[in-house]
This record gives structure tokens, C-alpha cells and sequence, in this order.
């Protein structure tokens, strides 16, 4: 949902608002059965720049190993998926649902 000076909706009582997933023009990945993309969603200004960005965490992509979508300015185009193998984390066996718990600051 978009928010603006009068909060989610506008001065008419309407709500704006955009869906992503992963078959979305801009965002990597495929939308599957059973990626659970947005399971948790966080905002924030992580970049400082005065915009708030989104991230999404999608805990069952690539069988539940998990990952999480940064989409800077809160737009599709430009944005960047972090999973436990492109960070170069520990590729464990069982399920790290990577993404699942996401928090904003
Ligand atoms: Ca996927
Ligand atoms: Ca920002």
C-alpha cells in the first residue's frame, strides 16, 4: 500500500496499492508452488537515501532453503534477491527458511 501525508489512503478514502512476485518484471526468480514470497514483508530506509525500500522474504524458495528480495525505492525495477548461496553462507541440507523472520529499521 502506498502511503502518502494522509496515511494509506488519499484525501478521496482510496487506497493505492502494487503486487509483486517473483514472475514480475524486474524482480529475479520464478514464481513456484510453495515459495511463500512475502511471508514476511519489512520497510525501511536501509540505504539512507531518503526512500523507504521493502524487503520480502519468501522462506520456501529453492525447497524451503529460503530468500529474501530487496526492492530498493520500493519499485521492482533494480531489485536484488539474498540467499544463503549468494552470500556464500554454509549451504546446509535441512530447511534455514532464510527470509522467514524479517525486521525494519
Ligand atoms: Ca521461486
Ligand atoms: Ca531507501
Amino acid at each position: 500500500l502506498y502511503g502518502g501525508a494522509q496515511g494509506l489512503l488519499d484525501a478521496g478514502g482510496a487506497a493505492r496499492s502494487v503486487a509483486w512476485n517473483q514472475d514480475t518484471p524486474g524482480v529475479p526468480g520464478v514464481a513456484e508452488a510453495g515459495d511463500t514470497f512475502g511471508a514476511a514483508v519489512a520497510s525501511g530506509d536501509g540505504n539512507a537515501d531518503g526512500v523507504p525500500d521493502v524487503t520480502v522474504g519468501s522462506p520456501g524458495e529453492n525447497a524451503s532453503l529460503g530468500a529474501a528480495w530487496l526492492l530498493r525505492s520500493g519499485s521492482a525495477g533494480g531489485s536484488t534477491a539474498f540467499s544463503p548461496r549468494t552470500l556464500g553462507l554454509p549451504d546446509l541440507s535441512t530447511a534455514q527458511k532464510y527470509g522467514k523472520p524479517l525486521s525494519s529499521r
